[in-house]
C-alpha cells in the first residue's frame, strides 16, 4: 500500500498516474482539509472535491476544480439576492456540499462522508481527510497601506485571487485537529510515502502541521519520496512559487526540496533543474529527476512510474 500527502489540482492528477502506476495495489490519499471553510452554511473540502472529480473524470479541465458540466442558476440568483457569490458553486457541485454538510450535522465524521462521497463517485482509492478536526490556513497579508491583516486560505486565494504580498501562513486549529486513526494506520502500514506535487506551504504544510503525522513521517523518512511542484522556478499551478518566495524559501525545485529535507529522503526533480540534484544530495536526499509536467493521462502514468521504480530502488 501507498500512502500520498495531497493537496489540490497536482495531487489529483498525480493519483490519476499512481491508480495506474500501482495497479493491483492500494493507494491511499491523505488529503489537506486547512482549505476547507463553511460558506452559506455549508462544509466545503476543496482538496477533496478536487480529488473526487478528476478521479471521477468529472473535473473541470480548465479550472481544476469544479465540475466540467456545470451550471450556474443557483449563483445568478444568489447575486440577485445579495448573496455572496465571489466564491463560484456549481449547481451540481452544490449537491456535494449538501450531502456532506447534511451527513456532518447528523453527526458523521469527515472521515466517513469523505468515504461516503468517494463510493459515490466510484473512486479506487481511499480518500483521507488528513483530520475530522478544525484546522485552517491562515495567511497574513499586508495591504497596499502597508498594515498586515489575517484572511482565510480562500479569502486569500480566490476573493484576492492570491495578488496581496505574504508575510506569514500559519495553521489554526481548535484542539481536536488530531490526525484520524485511518491515517495514523495508513502512514505505519504503507510500504513508501508520496508527498504529490502539491503546494509545500499551502498543501502539504496543514497536512504536516498535524504533530502525530509529522513524527511519523520524519521517523521513516527513508521510505518517503517528494515530488517537486515547481519547474524551472515556476509552479505549474497556482501560487506556490510566489508564496514560496514571500516565506524565504527560494521559489525553485532546490527551495522546495529544503522545505521537505526533514520528512523526504528522496527528491523527484523535473530533469530541465537537474543541475539541482547536487546541491539535493547535500541535505541528504537521493535525488532523482524525470519530467513532471503532467498534461495528459500518459504523462501522469509515467511519473507515477517513475516514483514507483525509485521507491523499489531500494
Ligand atoms: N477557485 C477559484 O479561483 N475561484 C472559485 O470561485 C472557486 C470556487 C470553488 C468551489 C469549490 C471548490 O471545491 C473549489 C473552488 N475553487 C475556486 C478552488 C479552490 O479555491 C482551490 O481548489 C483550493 O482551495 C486550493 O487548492
Amino acid at each position: 500500500m501507498i500512502a500520498v500527502l495531497c493537496g489540490g489540482v497536482g495531487a489529483a492528477k498525480f493519483l490519476d498516474g499512481a491508480l495506474r502506476a500501482f495497479e493491483g495495489e492500494e493507494v491511499v490519499g491523505i488529503a489537506n482539509v486547512a482549505d476547507d471553510e463553511v460558506m452559506h452554511g455549508l462544509h466545503i473540502s476543496p482538496d477533496i472535491d478536487t480529488i473526487l472529480y478528476t478521479l471521477s473524470g468529472q473535473v473541470n479541465p480548465e479550472t481544476g476544480w469544479g465540475l466540467s458540466s456545470e451550471s450556474w442558476r443557483v449563483m445568478e440568483r444568489l447575486e440577485k439576492l445579495g448573496g455572496q457569490t465571489w466564491f463560484r458553486l456549481g449547481d451540481l457541485d452544490l449537491a456535494t456540499h449538501l450531502y456532506r454538510s447534511a451527513r456532518l450535522t447528523q453527526g458523521a465524521t469527515l472521515t466517513e462522508v469523505t468515504a461516503e462521497l468517494a463510493e459515490s463517485y466510484g473512486l479506487r482509492l481511499r480518500l483521507l481527510p488528513a483530520t475530522n478536526g478544525d484546522l485552517h490556513t491562515i495567511v497574513s497579508i499586508r495591504d497596499d497601506d502597508g498594515s498586515v491583516r489575517e484572511v482565510t486560505f480562500q479569502e486569500y486565494f480566490v476573493k484576492l485571487r492570491h495578488q496581496p504580498l505574504v508575510e506569514a501562513v500559519s495553521y489554526r486549529s481548535d484542539s481536536d485537529a488530531d490526525p484520524t486513526p485511518e491515517v495514523l494506520e495508513a502512514l505505519k502500514a504503507a510500504r513508501a510515502i508520496v508527498i504529490a506535487p502539491s503546494n509545500p506551504v499551502l498543501s502539504i504544510a496543514p497536512i504536516l502541521a498535524i504533530g502525530e503525522i509529522a513524527e511519523i513521517v520524519a521517523k521513516r523518512r527513508n521510505e518517503v519520496v517528494a515530488v517537486t511542484p515547481i519547474v524551472e522556478g515556476h509552479a505549474i499551478k497556482g501560487p506556490a512559487d510566489r508564496v514560496l518566495d514571500s516565506l524565504g524559501f527560494e521559489s525553485s525545485a532546490l527551495g522546495v526540496a529544503r522545505f521537505y529535507a526533514d520528512y523526504s529522503g528522496t527528491f523527484i526533480l523535473d530533469t530541465r533543474d537537474s543541475a539541482l540534484a547536487d546541491q539535493i544530495s547535500s541535505l541528504e536526499m537521493r535525488a532523482r529527476h524525470t519530467d513532471t509536467i503532467m498534461h495528459d493521462t500518459g504523462t501522469r502514468t509515467a511519473l507515477a512510474e517513475f516514483v514507483r521504480g525509485v521507491i523499489e530502488e531500494a
